[in-house]
């Protein structure tokens, strides 16, 4: 029975060009699987657009100077571009900027009123940065200072490149705006959170738990660990660009880009309906619990679908349905490493610049990284192109087309009598059909190409065995070539069904090849006996395959060409020419010591400038405001001193009383989170990398110079 279906592809961030890593994570097989499922008479709706919100689009075109509809603009295009030109066909390309989508803020500030008034979400003060110099808060990303855990000056908001650790950009040390370098301050402000636990509890956990064997299992993995820490998180943001908060006083504040981008998928799907004159459809299809829902992604993008998404869906109460499957796949890599377009790290254009778009389609969906990461490499590259594509598939086509053309003056022959071996190729034929259908349904796009490839091999043993060359030249034997011939046909007509979910061209070339053209696919044809067993005159056989000119400077046709060596090789060797050149680099940037280097060498003077001396721990008190320092009060014999110190993910207050320490006590004083520090205590880091107090010997009173 023919099933309501929708496909959603991830909303690529407006801020970038997409590559292979993304086009075989999560657009490639949600557009084979939408063919497939078209293929299979299903009713399919695939929506895609840009994801055009969120800081990583508002810092970059700030940067840029560019207004941020403009600088979306140029990366939706540029976007929609390569996804055409990988013959990637969504019903509805669009956006979540107003200007693109106006029926976008609307939806999403409805799912924000539906989640309140359902009491899906929380509301919470704190403080946050706020420039003055701007007038607005400022998102983590936006303020850079010192790591409060390693001391790196240069660390983001969120997170600090050095240490590699999530931060609290409250607790940075000397914070900066990194738009104009002022120093911002801390001002409350309001924020909204979605209760993910609540959801986790009365039924998000079920529902996942009721999905356990259907999903794949890296994705059910995934989403079952995410479970177990399950928090309220914030969905607004104070940013000037995105979806303003519906609330009255909320002036500044828009929707969190996490919480705006999937609900993208239906603003848009809404966008397309109205814009067809069928409004209605909109919700019929998205609330209609027969639809089936698919959400393409790349891993990391497994809980917003798998776990928030949902809770949005169903928390706002109106019938929304839940995602069917989140089929994510790993990543992709590129010859060992991560694609990174600005490195040059990735596929040049004009290295496949003449490669068939269905090649492309087809390799990739060789190496799509379906439970494991995986790779591209050129030798990988070449041999699918090569090994499948010309030597097998390809072959076995050409070869057929061109017998027929030499032998039976380019007509056909009609079915004649059928040998043990011709239904075998007719049952290998069907079983490769049941095989593609098993595997696409399962998002298993590699295997589906295998199946399709060994159906390849059966056919050239086939034709090798039959060896027709031999009996069409006697009398008697050549109704057997005429028959081995219509034979070799149908498995050209049965690889145009196969092949059209990955490669749709080559599927229509090998249709009209055989005088089908404009048959419309499906894996239920695959296998049968010809409906019209008469001979086929007039098709145009290897005419309407593509042309090239081989090195021999001889035009040809063939299904498809070879990728050559000296290009496997070439495109190798600038790999390992880049490749040195990034080592180098990373070398002279961060050289990898295997301890920290020595100083620079200082006079004796410097350093007897450092007064330290040896004391007593008296009191000792969690910090207020940052949950790493501690506020110690410390015997210096001669006075106690308050210092702040950074030491709380290696000490409890209460086991410090009593301890003894070396204070450096001529520091010029400095104000920690609101509380003055009078002074450092000497630590070192343990070999887990947190910080460990360093004690004078016993014999040595408190207030004693150490030197
Ligand atoms: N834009 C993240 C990404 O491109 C994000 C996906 C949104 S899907 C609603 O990886
Ligand atoms: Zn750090």
């Amino acid at each position: 029975m023919a099933e309501k279906i929708i496909v959603t592809s991830a909303l690529p961030y407006a801020n970038g060009p997409i590559h292979f890593g993304h086009v075989v994570g999560a657009y490639l097989p949600a557009d084979v699987y939408v063919r497939y499922r078209r293929m299979c008479g299903d009713d399919v709706h695939f929506v895609c657009g840009t994801d055009e919100h969120g800081v990583a689009i508002t810092l970059k075109a700030e940067r840029e100077g560019t207004p941020y509809e403009a600088y979306v603009d140029h990366w939706h295009t540029t976007i929609d571009d390569t996804l055409r030109r990988m013959g990637i066909e969504f019903d509805v390309f669009s956006g979540t900027s107003h200007h693109r989508n106006p029926h976008h803020r609307a939806l999403a500030q409805q799912f924000f009123l539906d989640l309140q008034a359902e009491g899906y979400l929380l509301e919470k003060t704190e403080e946050q940065f706020f420039s003055e110099a701007l007038g607005r808060f400022l998102p983590d990303r936006y303020v850079t200072g010192t790591c409060y855990l390693c001391g790196h000056e240069n660390a983001r908001g969120d997170e600090c490149p050095a240490c590699g650790k999530y931060l609290d950009a409250r607790q940075l040390i000397d914070p900066k705006c990194s738009l104009d370098g002022s120093t911002p301050v801390l001002r409350e402000t309001t924020h909204w959170y979605l209760d993910l636990g609540r959801a986790r509890d009365e039924w998000l956990r079920a529902w996942i738990e009721s999905k356990r064997g259907q999903w794949k299992p890296n994705v059910e993995n995934f989403v079952l660990a995410d479970l177990e820490d399950l928090r309220a998180r914030p969905i607004t943001r104070d940013l000037p660009w995105g979806v303003p908060v519906p609330v009255d006083g909320a002036d500044g504040k828009v929707l969190y880009v996490w919480f705006d981008a999937p609900i993208g998928y239906l603003s848009i799907s809404r966008q397309y309906w109205t814009d067809r004159g069928q409004p209605e459809r909109f919700e019929e299809l998205w609330k209609d619990p027969a639809t089936k829902l698919f959400h393409f992604i790349g891993k990391d993008n497994i809980t917003f679908h798998a776990v928030v998404f949902p809770t949005i869906l169903r928390g706002a109460g109106k019938g929304w349905i839940l995602p069917e499957n989140v089929p994510a796949n790993e990543f992709f890599n590129f010859e060992g490493r991560k694609f990174n377009t600005s490195s040059g790290w990735m596929i040049p254009d004009e290295a496949i610049a003449d490669v068939p778009v269905d090649a492309l389609r087809y390799a990739l969906c060789t190496m799509m990284p379906e439970t494991a990461d995986s790779d591209w490499t050129w030798t990988e590259f070449q041999a699918r192109i090569n090994g499948d594509l010309a030597d097998n598939l390809g072959n076995f086509v050409s070869r057929t087309l061109r017998f027929i053309e030499r032998f039976f003056d380019g007509e056909v022959p009609a079915c004649g009598a059928e040998t043990a071996a011709d239904g075998a190729l007719y049952a290998a034929a069907e079983r490769a059909a049941a095989e593609v259908r098993e595997h696409l349904s399962a998002f298993r796009f590699r295997r589906a190409c295998q199946a399709v490839m060994a159906l390849g091999h059966e056919c050239n043993r086939y034709y090798d065995t039959e060896a027709p060359w031999t009996s069409v030249k006697t009398e008697d034997g050549r109704p057997r070539a005429a028959q081995v011939m219509r034979v070799c046909v149908e498995m050209i007509r049965a690889f145009a069904h196969l092949v059209a979910p990955v490669m749709p061209t080559t599927s229509a070339t090998l249709f009209a090849s055989i005088g089908a053209a404009g048959t419309a696919p499906s894996l239920d044809a695959v296998g049968a006996r010809p409906t019209e067993p008469g001979a086929i005159p007039g098709a145009p056989l290897t005419s309407c395959l593509p042309r090239f000119t081989d090195a021999r400077g001889q035009e040809k046709a063939a299904l498809f060409t070879k990728f050559p060596d000296q290009r496997v090789a070439a495109e190798e060797e600038r790999l390992r020419t880049l490749r040195e050149h990034m080592e180098a680099e990373t070398q002279s940037e961060t050289p990898e010591p295997t301890h920290d280097p020595v100083a620079t060498t200082i006079e004796f003077d410097t350093f007897a400038a450092v007064d330290m001396r040896a004391g007593t721990i008296r009191r000792a008190e969690s910090h207020p405001k940052a949950d790493r320092l501690l506020v110690l009060e410390v015997d210096l014999g001669f006075e106690t001193r308050t210092i702040v110190s950074g030491i709380a993910a290696s000490y409890a207050p209460e086991e410090l009383v009593g301890r003894r320490v070396v204070a450096v006590t001529n520091l010029a004083p400095r104000r920690l989170r609101g509380i003055d520090s009078n002074g450092m205590l000497m630590a070192g880091d343990g070999d887990d990398g947190k910080p460990r107090l360093i004690a004078p010997d016993p014999a040595t009173p408190d207030g004693t110079r150490l030197s």
